[in-house]
Order: C-alpha cells, then structure tokens, then sequence
C-alpha cells in the first residue's frame, strides 16, 4: 500500500459521471491501454520507491462501483480521491445559445491563457486519457476556428474535467453541457441530473436573442444560426432551474450573454466588449458589469433578469465565445477571437470558493 493509498482508504466519494456515493478503494487499480481502448490490472510499481509509486499512481484507475447500477461502465483516474468533491459547473441555456462554444473558450483560457496564471489559477486535466479526447474533439476545432457541432450527449456525462489550484484551495472541477433540448426532456432526466450535485450555475443567454430593437434585428432574425422566436420565453431554464435541490438559489450562479460581439456597434456593449479584463477579479468591475447587462436585458428578457434577482449571489457578463459570426462553410473567417469569457469563470469561483479574499468576498452580492 503506497501512502496515499492508506491516505485515501476508507473515503467517501462522489462519482461525477454517476453521481453515486461510495467507499473508495484503489486496492485493486487499472491501467488504461490507449491501443485496445481497455483498461487492465496495473503493473504494480516497484516497491520501496515513494517516488515511482507515487508516479505510477497518477496513470491509474479504479471502475467505479456505480451502487444504482444506472450507468454504463465507467472508471475514475485513483488521483480523484485526493481531492474533495468536485465543484460541478452546470451549463444551462436555451438550444443554440452557444454554451458549448463557450464553455470550450473558457476551459482553453483556464489551461493555458496568462489571465489565468496572473489570477492565480492553475489547471490541469484530471483524466489524462479523457482529455486527449476533450482536446481532439473541441479544443483542437475550435482553436482552429471550425464551427462546433450541435451538442448530443446521450450518456449524460461531463464534457471535461480539470483539477485547479489557487492558493491554499485545490478542487476539482467538472463541467456539464447537456443540449439545451434536453432540459425540456422530461422522459429522460437522467441526461440533466447532474442538476442535483450542481456547485456552480453558468446560465447562457444569447444577444441577439433578447436584443430586439436594434438596427440589427432583421439581420439577426434572417440568420439561420438562430432558432426559436425572438424574445420567447425561456423554458430551459426554467426547467432546470426547477430541478436543483432546495430550489438552487443558494448557489452561485453566473449569466452569460454571448454572442456579445452582435451587439459590438450598441452601447454599452461595445465599451465592455472591446476591453477583456483578463484575470481581474474585481467586485466594483463585476457590479458595474452587471448593472449594464442587467438595464440592457430588462427590455427583452424576463427570465435572465427575474434569475439574477432570485439567486442570492449571482453576477452578468458580456461574452462572445468566438468574437465573430460563422461563415457558410462552417468555420469563423478570422479564426476565433474570444472576448471576456473567463470572466463569468472567475466570478464563480470567486462565489464558490476557489478564488478566495476580501475582492472574492463580495463579488455577486
Ligand atoms: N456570433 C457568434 N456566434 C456564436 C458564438 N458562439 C456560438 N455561436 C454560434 O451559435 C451556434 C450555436 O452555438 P453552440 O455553442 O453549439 O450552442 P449550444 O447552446 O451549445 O447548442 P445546443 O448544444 O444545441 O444546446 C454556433 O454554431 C455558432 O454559429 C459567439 O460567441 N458569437
Ligand atoms: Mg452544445
Ligand atoms: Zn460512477
């Protein structure tokens, strides 16, 4: 037994693609083999070496016990029980809203942008093999300006997870993007329960949705990037929203309005969308934020106003996740530009308790 395994034996841990409860025991670990795609009883280390034991740990796995027996196999890396449960972030927001270009953004600024660094912050992946994936399929696309796809998770599974380190505070994190669709599912909620282990709301509101009277609104309603009605009322979130435990209004919850470069010709959006504060994290600037998106969204948009007056700490951005519209062929011409987007990122964890102090204190109140 290696010293972290005596220090891990026993622990209760939260799974976070089952969400099951269970006694952690990594007494019998698993190896992943990127060639066959399985995993297999790991080589144990050679004994008597802390270090290479300690090495060696970080490439394994355990299968999760799933005790509802409600999911497909599943694995955790062994390193997840060092760390408390992780905080989860939940998207939610209308089909189409542009959660997942966003939450890809925020997640490449969080790993390898110098905002992240200078607020503190370091990520990694928690899952070494998962993000090979995460990478080849979002980060890499994306980096290289093509459109995302339309998200279909029919397993109901985290899109990725990172371990971030600020100070004294390590947590692990993980993000749920769902489609927006499937908030309105009621015959499968397996696909949104990870509402009821949410830590941390990202709500996601597009501009041109809820910006109406703008020069631009026959632009934006000819665009077929766009479903559903113009200032329909917002269902998905409302859905989701019924379903966090105790009624959510406890948790820290931030709202995002993307596609903000739509609106880069309209005031005050074009004064905020032209700056990106990078890592700051201050209470005064948030405020500030807020109280623009807010006066902005009263004309159009009930449902993000009526959250942000619900949730006892929540703040509003202004984002655009790719600093410009898709052309026809599926790719953002000038590559992607993002602006501000991990700011909304920054105050959550300012409001979650990953980012800690006097500033953090007070952000979202
Ligand atoms: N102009 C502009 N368009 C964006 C931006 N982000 C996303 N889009 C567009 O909006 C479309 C939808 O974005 P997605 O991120 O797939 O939206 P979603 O909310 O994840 O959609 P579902 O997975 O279907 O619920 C994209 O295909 C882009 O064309 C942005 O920051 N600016
Ligand atoms: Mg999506
Ligand atoms: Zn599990």
């Amino acid at each position: 037994m290696t010293a972290s395994t005596a220090k891990t034996a026993g622990k209760k841990v939260t799974c976070p693609t089952c969400l099951d409860t269970f006694v952690w025991d990594e007494s019998e670990p698993l190896e992943y083999s990127p060639r066959d795609g399985k995993y297999e009883p790991a080589e144990p280390p050679a004994a008597g070496n802390p270090k290479k034991e300690e090495d060696a740990r970080r490439r394994w796995y355990v299968r999760c016990p799933n005790p509802s027996h409600d999911s497909p196999e599943h694995h955790l890396p062994v390193m997840y029980a060092d760390y408390d449960d992780p905080l989860v972030v939940a998207l939610v927001g209308r089909p189409r809203s542009g959660k997942t270009h966003l939450v890809v953004a925020m997640i490449r600024e969080l790993l390898h942008s110098a905002a992240a660094g200078s607020a503190g912050l370091r990520a990694q992946p928690l899952d070494f093999y998962q993000h090979v994936t995460f990478k080849r399929n979002y980060l890499d696309p994306f980096e290289n300006g093509r459109r995302l796809p339309g998200t279909r998770n029919e397993a109901g599974t985290y899109l990725a997870s990172l371990v971030v380190e600020c100070g004294k505070v390590k947590r692990a994190l993980v993000f749920f993007d769902v489609a927006g669709e499937d908030f309105r599912n009621s015959e499968n909620t397996r696909l949104t329960r990870f509402l009821v282990n949410a830590g941390a709301l990202l709500f996601v509101e597009d501009a041109p949705h809820v910006f109406r009277n703008s020069a631009e609104e026959r632009d934006i309603r000819d665009d077929p990037s766009l479903s559903g009605p113009l200032g329909a009322s917002n269902e998905f979130v409302w859905e989701a929203v019924g379903r966090l435990p105790s009624g959510g209004r406890h948790l820290p919850a931030a709202i995002a309005l993307t596609k903000s470069d739509r609106l880069r010709y309209v005031r005050p959006v074009d004064r905020w969308i032209r700056h990106d504060p990078g890592g700051q994290v201050s209470a005064e600037q948030l405020l500030a934020e807020s109280r623009d998106v807010y006066a902005l969204l009263s004309a159009g948009s009930s449902s993000m106003t009526r959250l942000y007056n619900e949730f006892e700490r929540c703040t509003l951005h202004f984002v655009s996740a790719t600093g410009g519209a898709v052309a026809s062929d599926d790719r953002f011409p000038a590559g992607i530009r993002p602006r501000r987007v991990l700011t909304p990122l920054l105050a959550l964890f300012a409001m979650s308790g990953v980012i800690t102090g006097q500033q953090a204190e007070r952000v979202g109140r």
